[in-house]
């Protein structure tokens, strides 16, 4: 897909500002400084709409992309960032739980890891999550530049071990850097529940 239209519409904490246009969303899950709001930006050929830092916690609302007025990306606050409060984590867990379980247009989860380690714990967790509530979800391993092209398929192996991938599910390589895989996630996006 050629992007040319992007716009951020809301920096959303509650429900009743989420937009209701009724438009197909994607939201983006991960680890804090995984590299979700990266992803954004290189699906849309953007440097830098998507806020990305080398410090965790740089994304902590639910922000609405809205791409050609056909669907939404929207980037979500990473999870397994120490240094905030319990209060905080629970907080976020709330708001996450809340989009997540109760959203009618939310048409999946891309759950972006880190190829490079093994799944996290909390990686696990949101994976079993998201089948708990049969959310739609597809597996993207980024940070793919930062190893050899020949290891890929080893790593991919691990994740697909560690998150005990249910039969269905796919992994795809990819790289905000490279742009690595890109095209493969619009095509699945472009067919996602037809
Ligand atoms: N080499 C490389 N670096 C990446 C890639 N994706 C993200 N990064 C870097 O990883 C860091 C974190 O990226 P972000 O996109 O801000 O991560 P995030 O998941 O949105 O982080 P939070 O908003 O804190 O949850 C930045 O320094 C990015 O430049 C990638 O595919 N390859
Ligand atoms: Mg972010």
């Amino acid at each position: 897909m050629k992007v040319n239209n992007v716009e951020l519409v809301i920096s959303a904490v509650k429900p009743e500002q989420y937009p209701d246009e009724g438009l197909p969303e994607f939201a983006l899950a991960g680890r804090s400084n995984v590299g979700k709001s990266s992803f954004i930006n290189k699906m849309i050929n953007r440097k830098s709409m998507a806020r990305t830092s080398s410090k965790p916690g740089k994304t902590q609302t639910l922000n609405f992309y809205k791409i050609e007025e056909a669907l939404y990306f929207v980037d979500v606050p990473g999870y397994g960032f120490a240094r905030v409060s319990k209060r905080e984590r629970e907080a976020w867990g709330q708001m996450i739980e809340t989009y997540i379980t109760s959203r009618e247009q939310l048409n999946g989860v891309l759950l972006i890891i880190d190829l490079r380690h093994p799944p996290t714990k909390d990686d696990v967790m949101m994976y079993d999550f998201l089948k708990h509530y049969e959310i739609p979800c597809l597996v993207i391993a980024t940070k793919a530049d930062k190893i050899p092209r020949g290891k890929w398929d080893k790593h991919k192996k691990v994740v697909k071990d560690t998150l005990d991938l249910v039969k269905g599910d796919e992994i795809i390589v990819f790289s905000s850097e490279t742009g690595e895989g890109k095209d493969k996630v619009w095509g699945i996006l472009n067919n996602w529940g037809r």
